[in-house]
Parts: structure tokens; C-alpha cells; sequence
């Protein structure tokens, strides 16, 4: 398995804690864009969180551990799509998975485009039959196609919907959708937890328990970093206002690990970099590297 090497890694780390062998987690970058839409870049997303991820501590307060050096994390190389038409793209996308889920390790993927959740969430859910999916996301995903293609980044998670239970599925911080969005979420009984209700405190003070306990045993999370306010990451295909702040995302992810649920992976999506603004591709690779605490070192 080719592995990025100390200059290029996440974190910056030597061989010996970044090796495929030696280490329980992979992050697989898969710079694929082909259908944003408004602003472009998010092919440059996962080489921007890498180069960020060196300015990383090691050292997580919380946790007092230095995850890295105790589990090890390897880089693979990133996904090449060359010439390569969409349908291949998503298909080399599901066989990468698949297999680096059959070495049992711990896989966290790096967009790229949203476009690429479907065919990581196919894989996973060959592999975990029962788990459910936590989207983090200003827009719902569920157009049935976009600008010509099912494929769309608008689209991703109506694909998933094609082969995945609807009501297993829950997304947080919506609040940019379509009529037809707004119809299928009810129709097809999608747990959807809109900005606008949360910040009226229509679910109450504890919403976020409340996402949580709308979630089963084994979660999967697609994050699109639209998810946040454009305050936090102004550097995104579609930035909304009536965003979200690093510190409630990290407290969902502590609530389910909390909760006894188990986290199976992730992925990482939509961050475009923007050159000379640093804070959003350091607040990306932050957020990874603090999930990854959390759930290594669950505290409940
Ligand atoms: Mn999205």
C-alpha cells in the first residue's frame, strides 16, 4: 500500500507512526471534482488539509494522549482520475474503500467533492448493514439530479437514498434545500435538523442529545464543511450563513461517543482552499485529528 512519506503526511509524522503496517487509522484523500457548482476548488481540499495537519499538536489535552505515536496513521496516496469518466471515478472510489475496509483499519476520507460520500457510504454499508449516517451539511443533498448529472455534489445523498434505508439517515445544520428537498425529507421520514429550528430552540436546549439518540448503534458521518458558518470556513463550494461553530460540531461527536454508539469512519468533505487563509484548512485538519481522539479514546 503506497503511503505518503513525513513531508506530506497527515500531521507530518515519520515512517514508523505513518507506515500502513503500524498504524489503526488510514486516510485515503480522494481530490475529485467535477460538478461544483458556485465556487471551485475542492480538488485542492485534501492536499490543503495535509499541508495544514503540520501545524497540528500531536498532544489533545482532553484525551492527554498523543493519538498519533500510540495508533499510528497512515496517508495513502491520493486517488488519481485521470481521463476517467464519472461513473469510473465512483467505482474506483467504492473498491478503494471496500478492500482498505477489509485490512480492518480505522478509514477517514478526504474530498473532493460531496459526490464522493456515495460511493464510500456503499462501501460501508456492505460492510456495516446496520449502520446509520449523520450528515453534517448547510444543504440537504437530495435534488434528484443536478445540472444534468445524478451524480452532483446537490445530489449525493438522494444517490444514497437509492440504496439506503431514508430513515436511518440524519442530517444537522441544513438550512438551503429545494421544495422538492423539503417534501422527499418528509416523505420519506429523513431526521432532518434544520439551523433555523435549532437556533429558534424548537428542539429544545439539548439538541444535540436529541441528534444524537436519532442516530443507531454504528454511525457513519459524511461532513461537508458547509456546515459550518462562513465565518469559520469561508473556504467552500457553497458557504451559508446561519452556520455552525467548531465547538458544537466537536460536542455532537462527543455526545455519540458518549452515548455508547461507535463511530465506523468518516469522511471529510468541500473544504476549496482559498490561498493566503490559513484558519480554515487548520480548523479541517483540527477537526479530523480531534474526532479521532474522541473516538479512540472514548469518555463515557
Ligand atoms: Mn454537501
Amino acid at each position: 500500500m503506497l503511503v505518503l512519506g513525513k513531508d506530506k503526511n497527515f500531521l507530518a509524522i515519520e515512517a514508523e507512526y505513518s507506515s500502513f503496517e503500524n498504524s489503526a487509522i488510514a486516510i485515503l484523500p480522494i481530490p475529485y471534482e467535477v460538478t461544483t457548482s458556485y465556487g471551485k476548488g475542492t480538488k485542492k481540499g485534501p492536499k490543503a488539509i495535509l499541508r495544514a495537519s503540520a501545524y497540528v499538536e500531536f498532544y489533545d489535552d482532553e484525551t492527554d494522549k498523543e493519538l498519533c505515536f500510540e495508533k499510528g496513521i497512515a496517508t495513502l496516496a491520493p486517488l488519481s482520475f485521470k481521463k476517467m469518466n464519472q461513473e469510473n471515478a465512483m467505482n474506483l472510489i467504492e473498491t478503494t474503500v471496500a478492500s482498505l475496509l477489509e485490512t480492518g483499519k480505522f478509514l477517514v476520507c478526504l474530498g473532493g467533492e460531496h459526490s464522493v460520500s456515495y460511493p464510500i457510504i456503499k462501501a460501508f454499508y456492505n460492510k456495516f448493514p446496520q449502520m446509520s449516517i449523520l450528515q453534517f451539511d448547510a444543504h440537504s443533498d437530495l435534488r434528484e439530479s443536478y445540472e444534468g448529472t445524478p451524480y452532483s455534489h446537490a445530489s449525493v445523498m438522494a444517490r444514497v437514498i437509492d440504496f439506503f434505508p431514508a430513515e436511518r439517515l440524519v442530517q444537522v445544520g441544513i438550512r438551503a434545500l429545494c421544495v422538492e428537498e423539503a417534501s422527499l425529507i418528509k416523505e420519506m421520514k429523513i431526521k432532518t435538523f434544520f439551523a433555523s429550528k435549532i437556533r429558534q430552540n424548537e428542539y429544545g436546549k439539548d439538541w444535540i442529545k436529541k441528534v444524537v439518540k436519532s442516530l443507531g448503534q454504528q454511525v457513519y458521518i459524511t461532513f461537508d464543511v458547509d456546515f459550518f458558518d462562513p465565518s469559520v470556513i469561508p473556504s467552500t463550494g457553497t458557504p451559508e450563513p446561519e452556520g455552525f461553530y467548531y465547538t458544537e460540531a466537536i460536542e455532537i461527536i462527543r455526545e455519540i461517543v458518549r452515548s455508547g454508539r461507535q463511530i465506523i469512519g468518516f469522511d471529510v468533505v468541500e473544504l476549496a482552499p482559498i490561498k493566503g487563509l490559513n484558519h480554515p484548512d487548520l480548523t479541517t485538519a483540527r477537526l479530523i485529528y480531534k474526532m479521532l481522539n474522541l473516538i479512540f479514546y472514548p469518555k463515557k
